[in-house]
């Protein structure tokens, strides 16, 4: 993963000292691609071991619409806890808009379901898109992401805001705007979840993956991750892993957890991070 290294070096080294929403502060880039060849193995950051468990989870939850935290409580999954309110709430967050859109005249969109249909039946597309932002439901930022999601109102406006999927000789790719990026916390989560359901749409839709481009607008260390960015700087990375999904399922709204396997992944220690809510 020399990929998400070099990220962290350039933010490191052009970052700029930036304030942030959540009163942190954070050193900041604006405009940063990475490219992944999923064919080349799995990217998964390997210079410190990260919990795939939880990002499974995570993309499993999103692609059943849920906006509840209790399913990911439920699977000793925590990473959404701080955004919650005390009933588990975050409104129409991911899950709502992947599969739930407000078409506003009472009819509601999946757009999932609609993007698979579409690369199957008109793999050439150039809109075989998923838009997670909507202007009707972002957050009111006089108020708390707690208070925000106890009025129906996302609790945080989606970080990664659209993707799109693009074939080409048999192979999928997928492209993803994220607008901001915690590169220390929560970028290695958002490559390994891109790059997990890229191979998942592919395998439902009878195509070999491509390629996973990260895209990020605000791309930022939070000032209190530095010290770890360090020790990650500092460490070598590992081989990519390699992962291996049941080429049973060919619906993407019945994979399980037991459908995956991660082989070959060797990494460094952990380094915890505090997430700024
Ligand atoms: N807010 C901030 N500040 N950073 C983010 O990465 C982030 N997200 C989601 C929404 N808001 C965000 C939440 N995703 C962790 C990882 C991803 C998160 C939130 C938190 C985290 O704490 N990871 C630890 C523990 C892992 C675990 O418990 O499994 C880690 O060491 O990786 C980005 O999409």
């Amino acid at each position: 993963m020399k990929e998400y290294l070099q990220l962290m070096r350039h933010v490191r080294e052009q970052g700029v000292r930036k304030e942030d929403r959540t009163g942190t502060g954070t050193i900041s880039v604006f405009g940063y691609q990475m490219r992944f060849n999923l064919a080349e193995g799995f990217p998964l950051v390997t210079t410190k071991k990260c919990h795939l468990k939880s990002i499974i989870h995570e993309l499993l939850w999103f692609l059943k619409g849920e906006t509840n935290i209790r399913y990911l409580q439920d699977n000793g999954v925590s990473i959404w806890d701080g955004w919650a309110t005390p009933e588990g709430e975050l409104g129409p967050v991911y899950g709502h808009q992947w599969r739930s859109w407000d078409g506003g005249d009472g009819s509601t969109i999946d757009q999932i379901s609609d993007v698979i249909h579409q690369i199957k039946t008109t793999p050439d597309s150039r809109r075989l898109i998923v838009s997670a932002w909507n202007p009707a439901v972002l957050p009111d930022t006089r108020y708390s992401p707690k208070e925000n999601a106890a009025m129906g109102k996302q609790a945080l406006p989606p970080c990664h805001t659209m993707f799109q999927f693009y074939v080409l000789e048999g192979k999928l790719s997928c492209q993803l705007y994220q607008r901001s990026g915690d590169v220390f916390l929560g970028v290695p989560f958002n490559i390994a979840s891109y790059a997990l359901l890229t191979l998942m749409v592919a395998q439902v839709c009878d195509l070999q993956p491509g390629e996973f481009i990260h895209t990020l607008g605000d791309a930022h260390l939070y000032v209190n991750h530095l010290a770890q960015a360090e020790t990650q700087l500092a460490r070598k990375p590992y081989p990519k892993p390699k992962m291996i999904i049941n080429p049973n399922v060919k619906d993407i709204f019945n994979f399980t957890f037991e459908d995956f396997e991660l082989q070959n992944y060797q990494a460094h220690p952990h380094i915890k991070a505090p997430v700024a809510i």
